[in-house]
């Protein structure tokens, strides 16, 4: 048995470099079987020790200092140079086989070409390099590729010469922004454009040959995230070029390489039948995320890897508050809160639990996490309740006045916050060191017209809590700032119902007293989108926690009155009960079948005591024309395939079927084959099989088909996803497949926890296999065993067993290790 490297890196010990590079010229020569990299490096001195280059998978073919040859010692992840002066050009040849790197880390072959993913330590795949962002240089870039294969060279910055030898080509760029060689990128590839512009800003969106028809909406949504940016931040785009290039093979969702935006074709391509509103509605977030980082993570970055919410957090900020300008702010708060609550909360009750800037770590490809981004958002959002949006947009113009053109920490963030406002936020600053999420018990007391609220949290010392609160005509946002703290509210005649936590102002739990006929109340009238949505989700969870049978009649009717709520996109949030991971981390011991019936029925009761009125209001919401993924014609759907999910659930397949064949868009086709691969019913294999057969040339399609079928709650869903696996629609080298398939089956909360450990035990096998390719995806699915210790002993011993194998896995990588170890511990 191999211990796995677990050797931590700690915040504590950062260090400014020893060394500064000033220019970099690279010349990446792409051929058959490899490439070779030629840089040449302008290096000044700017600390004590010896220069220390970082590489990964390199095979050094030479190096030079000042043009003469230098003493120099390479292993498996560095050279060092000896006795180098205190500015000097450094040489080296490098020899790479891109064709090989099944990581996609550096640079790698994707379908119709080469391009580079570098976040956050890939650049050392590809040079000899002091692979750090606060090393910050202006890079020259020559490509050189087979002409006729590779047509389209990129990478970052203005063109500036090209030519043609014989059936190769090359083309040069300049990149007149110093930048951290984390945002370096290229591309050598076959690819077709979609041009236009913004002012006299050219914008390209680049995609594989005979996609250009799913490339508008990317373009749309990059004219509209330019123009919110202007107008919210007073942010412009500082590049006369701007470019998105779309490729099939890609670890994560898209990255902000400066000028050259490299991204998984999920969050570009779209087309009405191919793609749902939630495709749509990410591909904008997601597009805007990447042009928002343009300021915020290339103009200023960050320091070191720990201060990685530094661009992150302030980022998904960024593109949350660009998507409430853009849909309803309400519906994109609510469903910010569920996807935070269903996943970072339980994170950060588990063995990868961190606070928002980490203090240490092994890999830090495994912090791109739900916590660094999502809680991290909820940070900078508590900021700007705290600042109000005209202070919190001084406290932006002075972080950019400091630190433009440089690499810094989240304290210079919060210190521009701070000065430019007035607002101390001193205590504020434990949020970003701190792990775990904070619960707040509050409780009321009502005597002689004066309605006092205790406050009490569970963070010691006491974290700095914006506490938003409506009771009667009072409304403000507390701060909460003791362990303990009253507040009384004068002058009614009978107890109020107090709204509490308005907006979800902090990323915390809250326990309040609630009856049900206060979270009734607060269902129909608090003014508070929000905690409408709230109070309704807290009924939902005690009626399926407490197992209850049957829901309440007083449940039924407040039910009944938000399917004809005003706005249909806020009535299918309130429909939707909470997910199985969320209801999980309120138990003791999960017991994952009786959780998923007990969820099960209350979803029986909803479709058999309203089956009426779903049935009208489904009828009602059909919209006519052509599709448009405009908030209302998002919200007419929604609640429409809400309705749909219910009918189902009693009886009404023939109707989903019946959608579903005659569907001109892919949400409502989506909806109804998901509600179909759930049940038992005769038409669940037809509608599965016909998709597949109309779909099967168009990968993002072919993946929903993998998705649906690996989340279907019915028994047979692991033998199918065992089937799937040698089916032709999968391929274990490309990650948007790994995700469809063995993701979405440990999502599926009650067969990924089979009671047989089938499940664990799956996943193992895929975690080991995949560990071998691409260990940053491995490491991804080895999450899904994060929450193993809060299921039965059997399930445990079940569990523990296949992290166990994992973890006896020979050659086992940094990045799995690092999952199973802290899973173990
Ligand atoms: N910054 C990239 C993340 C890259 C992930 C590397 N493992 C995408 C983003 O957050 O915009
Ligand atoms: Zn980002």
């Amino acid at each position: 048995m191999r211990e796995p490297q677990t050797k931590a890196i700690h915040l504590k010990d950062y260090a400014p470099p020893a060394f500064r590079v000033e220019t970099v010229e690279l010349d990446v020569d792409i051929r058959e079987d490899h490439a070779l990299v030629a840089a040449k490096l302008k290096i000044v001195r700017s600390g004590e020790g010896p220069l220390v280059l970082d590489g990964d998978e390199l095979e050094l073919v030479s190096v030079s200092v000042n043009g003469a040859a230098a003493r120099h010692e390479v292993t498996a992840e560095t050279l060092t140079v000896h006795d180098v002066p205190d500015a000097f050009t450094l040489q080296t040849v490098t020899r790479i086989v891109p064709q090989q790197n099944t990581k996609l880390e550096g640079l790698y072959a994707t379908k119709n070409g080469f391009v580079t993913q570098c976040e956050a330590q890939g650049f050392r795949r590809i040079t000899w390099f002091i692979d750090r962002p606060d090393v910050m240089a202006r890079y020259t870039t020559t490509v050189r590729a087979d002409h006729g294969k590779y047509p389209v060279l990129l990478s970052n910055g203005n063109l500036v010469a090209s030519g043609t030898e014989g059936e190769r080509h090359w083309a040069r760029f300049v990149d007149p922004f110093p930048k951290p060689s984390y945002l370096f990128a290229l591309v050598a590839a076959d690819l077709e454009v979609l041009k236009d512009k913004y002012n006299n800003k050219e914008l390209f969106v680049y995609v594989e040959p005979g996609k250009l028809d799913q490339a508008g909406w990317a373009m749309d949504c990059l004219k509209r995230a330019i123009a919110w940016d202007e107008k919210r931040f007073g942010l412009e785009l500082d590049l006369d070029q701007y470019k998105i290039v779309a490729v099939g093979d890609f670890n994560s969702g898209a990255m902000e390489n400066k000028g050259l935006n490299i991204f998984n074709t999920k969050y570009v391509l779209a087309r009405a039948d191919t793609a749902t509103d939630t495709d749509y509605v990410n591909i904008d977030r997601v597009v805007a995320h990447e042009y928002f980082h343009n300021w915020t993570g290339d103009r200023v970055t960050c320091r070191d890897w720990f201060q990685l919410s530094l661009k992150e957090g302030l980022t998904v900020f960024r593109d949350q508050e660009y998507g409430a300008d853009t849909y309803s702010r309400a519906v994109t708060r609510i469903q910010e809160a569920r996807a935070l609550r269903a996943a970072q909360f339980p994170e950060d009750a588990g063995p990868m639990k961190h606070p928002v800037r980490p203090q240490s770590y092994v890999e830090i490809r495994n912090f791109y996490t739900m916590t660094v981004y999502e809680k991290g958002a909820e940070v900078v959002r508590m900021q700007h309740t705290l600042l109000g949006e005209e202070k919190f947009q001084a406290g932006m113009r002075l972080y950019f006045r400091r630190h433009d053109g440089q690499a810094v920490t989240c304290d210079d963030f919060v210190q521009a916050m701070q000065d430019a406002s007035g607002v101390d936020l001193g205590q504020f600053r434990r949020w970003y060191d701190v792990a775990g999420t904070p619960v707040v018990k509050a409780f009321g007391d009502f005597k002689d017209g004066t309605f006092t609220l205790g406050l009490r949290q569970s963070m010691n010392p006491p974290f700095h809590i914006p506490f938003a609160v409506k009771i009667g005509r009072h409304e403000a946002v507390l701060s909460l700032k003791s362990a303990e703290e009253t507040f009384t509210f004068a002058g009614f005649k009978e107890r109020p119902v107090p709204s509490l936590l308005r907006n979800f102002s902090a990323p915390v739990i809250l326990n309040y007293p609630y009856t049900e006929a206060d979270l009734i109340h607060l269902m129909a009238h608090d003014d508070d989108a929000f905690n409408r949505w709230e109070a309704g989700q807290r009924l939902a969870a005690s009626t399926i926690l407490e197992a209850k049978g049957a829901p309440t009649a007083a449940f039924m009717g407040a039910a009944r009155e938000l399917l004809r709520d005003r706005d249909p996109a806020f009535a299918a949030e309130a429909l939707s009960l909470p997910a199985e991971t969320f209801l999980a981390e309120q138990l003791e011991v999960v017991d994952p079948d009786a959780l998923h019936e007990s969820r099960n029925r209350l979803r029986r009761e909803l479709g058999r005591q309203l089956e009426a009125d779903l049935l009208s209001v489904y009828k009602a919401m059909k919209s006519e024309g052509a599709y448009s993924p405009d908030p209302g014609s998002i919200g007419r759907r929604a609640l429409r395939n809400l309705c749909l999910s219910y009918l189902v659930e009693v009886g009404h397949s023939a109707l989903a079927y019946e959608q579903f064949r005659a569907a001109s868009n892919m949400t409502d086709a989506m909806a109804a084959l998901t509600a179909l691969a759930n049940v038992d019913c005769p038409e669940r294999l037809p509608a599965l099989d016909s998709f597949h057969a109309r779909w099967e040339r168009e990968p993002l399609v072919v993946d929903k088909w993998l998705a649906v079928q690996a989340t279907s709650r019915l028994p047979g869903t692991l033998a199918r996803v065992h089937e799937l696996l040698s089916h032709p629609a999968f391929d274990i080298k490309v990650p948007n497949k790994v995700y469809a398939l063995i993701r979405a089956f440990a999502s599926n909360h009650v067969r990924f926890h089979a009671a047989d450990g089938s499940g664990y035990a799956f996943l193992a096998d895929q975690v080991i296999r995949l560990d071998a390719l691409n260990p940053q995806v491995a490491a991804r699915m080895a999450r899904a065993f994060d929450r193993w210790k809060k299921f039965d002993a059997g399930r445990q011993a079940r569990a523990r067993a296949a992290l166990e194998r994992i973890r006896d896995t020979k050659s086992l990588s940094r990045d799995v290790g690092e999952i199973v170890t802290k899973a173990l511990a």
